[in-house]
């Protein structure tokens, strides 16, 4: 933490002319937490109506983000200009020629007295790079109006990379249906924390929220209902689309899901050719699991399935498409097996790699398959097989990475079959040694599910995301050696007014000195 904060020690209140101005947050305090970070109070830079943020075509599109963050709450011009002209002060953006170490999502970030230089190899590491630039402003640089005030950028030198490629949030528009605007809003948010994949969980019984063009009926029947009897929805294709494209302006990728062989009820009830007996079954709106499969033994389900899939690769330039595979209770082992035998050849025909809940491994997945870890147990023998074998598993244990557990008894949205989930159990983990047989070198990295079975607006989806999120990202990203609760909590607690400004809604833990 940074003392200077306070101004140097002894001289509160005594401040010499020469002090360089105090600031919220020292390079010390990025969340998640940097492999380097050297402070220099002495190299605080200020940005004025004159600054401009320079950068090579390449990075524009980054330099344009840059710029978006921060003109609102400044009012000031900060044009985009050459990477060569130097005659403004402002923040360079350098693409290309940084450190090897930095691979391909790291960023090297100078703050200086007359400037910033954030360089790093592609426009990934920039992006990454921005997003800890950001958090040594004000906070007030999240507001979306003007504000009045000095625009003072805390100094000093960040070296940094991900431990782990893949930093995940998924988000369950099946039980409760998010809109658009609601999906970028939550994009917004997340990229903040330098997650860079957004798992959709696009399908489930109580609706259907994908277009798929060949089967409409899903949309028209399965997209009306949601949990409780709330209103429906789903996304056309171009909307799909055009979430997709948000994502990848924020440097995210999406992974979407179409859950099977069970959580098909709202399939099931489009379309009664999807059933054994021919007859579609009722909608359901409950929040029960477990009940529904897809009719193994039907040729249509195939045909079914190929449709679905077809158009999903098509409308996703991501590597991977999700086929569920959770909590088949209603389809038996054989059936289970027999029904993947036939689908997971599919997702590559189509050009795509397999990811599932982990319960695939017992259907035998090819390796490039990432079977995504949920259960609570430290123990599963089948996936630590899997990861023998060669599979990456996504690491999601719901007693620490679920968004939608309640943080305590009294937390008004949630569940807690997994139990409550503070800040601190969110944070207290290792994904290289939460699951028995399954060390760093098989961990594809980490991923934060929010299901929504209690949550309807976005509002909801904030509280049960922050500041849980921002832990799981920080596991997923920064390098095990800097983990440490009593550290992390103190710099969560300097993010506090970064989300009250942007206006999150944020669960204010009493395990958090909030400031
Ligand atoms: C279990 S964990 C589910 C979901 C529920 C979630 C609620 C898993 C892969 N499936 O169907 O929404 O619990 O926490």
């Amino acid at each position: 933490m940074g003392l200077w904060v306070l101004g140097p020690p002894g001289l509160a209140g005594f401040a010499a002319a020469d002090d360089p101005p105090a600031t919220e947050r020292a390079v010390t305090d990025i969340v998640p937490a940097p492999v380097q970070a050297r402070p220099d109070p002495a190299a605080n830079f200020t940005l004025t109506a004159d600054s401009v943020i320079r950068a090579e075509y390449q990075a524009h599109d980054v330099a344009d983000y840059l710029g978006d963050l921060l003109r609102p709450a400044t009012g000031f011009a900060i044009p985009v200009v050459d990477r060569y002209d130097t005659s403004k002060p402002g923040i360079t953006l350098q693409l290309g020629d940084a450190d090897q170490q930095l691979g391909s999502e790291g960023y090297q970030l100078t703050v200086a007295k007359d400037g910033i230089t954030l360089q790093a190899n592609t426009t990934d590491g920039l992006f990454e790079g921005v997003q800890s630039l950001r958090q040594l402003f004000p906070s007030a640089i999240g507001k979306s109006s003007v504000q009045q005030q000095d625009w003072t950028v805390s100094g000093g030198t960040v070296f940094d990379y991900p431990r782990f490629a893949r930093r995940g949030a998924m988000l369950d528009v099946a039980r409760h249906f998010f809109g658009p605007d609601q999906v970028k809003r939550y994009i917004d948010q997340i990229a903040q924390y330098k997650i860079n994949t957004l798992h959709l969980h696009l399908t489930d019984d109580q609706g259907w929220r994908i277009e798929i063009k060949s089967w409409p009926q899903l949309t028209e029947i399965g997209g009306k209902t949601a949990v409780d009897g709330d209103p429906g929805g789903f996304y056309t294709q171009d909307q799909y689309t055009d979430i997709v494209n948000y994502a990848a302006s924020r440097h995210i990728t999406v992974v979407p899901e179409v859950d099977m062989p069970g959580h098909t009820n709202a399939a099931q009830a489009s379309y009664g050719e999807l059933n054994c007996d021919g007859k579609p079954v009722p909608p359901r709106t409950d929040i029960d699991v477990g009940y529904s499969s897809l009719c193994i033994s039907s040729p249509t389900t195939y045909k079914f399935v190929e449709d679905v899939i077809r158009e999903l690769a098509a409308l996703t330039p991501g590597p991977y498409l999700d086929i569920g595979g959770d909590e088949a209770k209603s389809t038996s082992a054989a059936d289970y097996s027999a029904f993947y035998a036939k689908v997971m050849p599919l997702v590559s025909e189509y050009g795509k790699q397999i990811q599932g809940w982990h319960n695939i491994v017992e259907a035998n997945p090819p390796v490039s398959a990432v079977p995504e870890y949920w259960d609570t147990s430290r123990t599963n023998a089948d996936v630590a097989a899997a990861a023998a074998r060669g599979n990456k598993i996504l690491m999601a244990p719901a007693d620490k990475a679920y968004l939608d557990m309640k943080y305590t008894p009294d937390d008004p949205l949630g569940l807690h079959w997994a139990g409550y989930v503070e800040v601190k159990d969110a944070y207290d983990w290792d994904p290289a040694t939460v699951l028995q047989g399954v060390p760093e070198s098989s961990v594809a990295g980490v991923e934060a599910p929010l299901w929504s079975e209690t949550l309807r607006t976005s509002a909801d989806i904030e509280y049960q995301a922050f500041p849980r999120l921002a832990g799981i990202a920080e596991i997923g990203w920064s390098p095990a050696a800097t983990h440490n609760w009593d550290d992390y909590r103190k710099r969560l607690a300097a993010q506090g007014p970064i989300w009250t400004a942007q206006g999150i809604n944020f669960y204010r833990s009493p395990q958090v000195d909030w400031k």
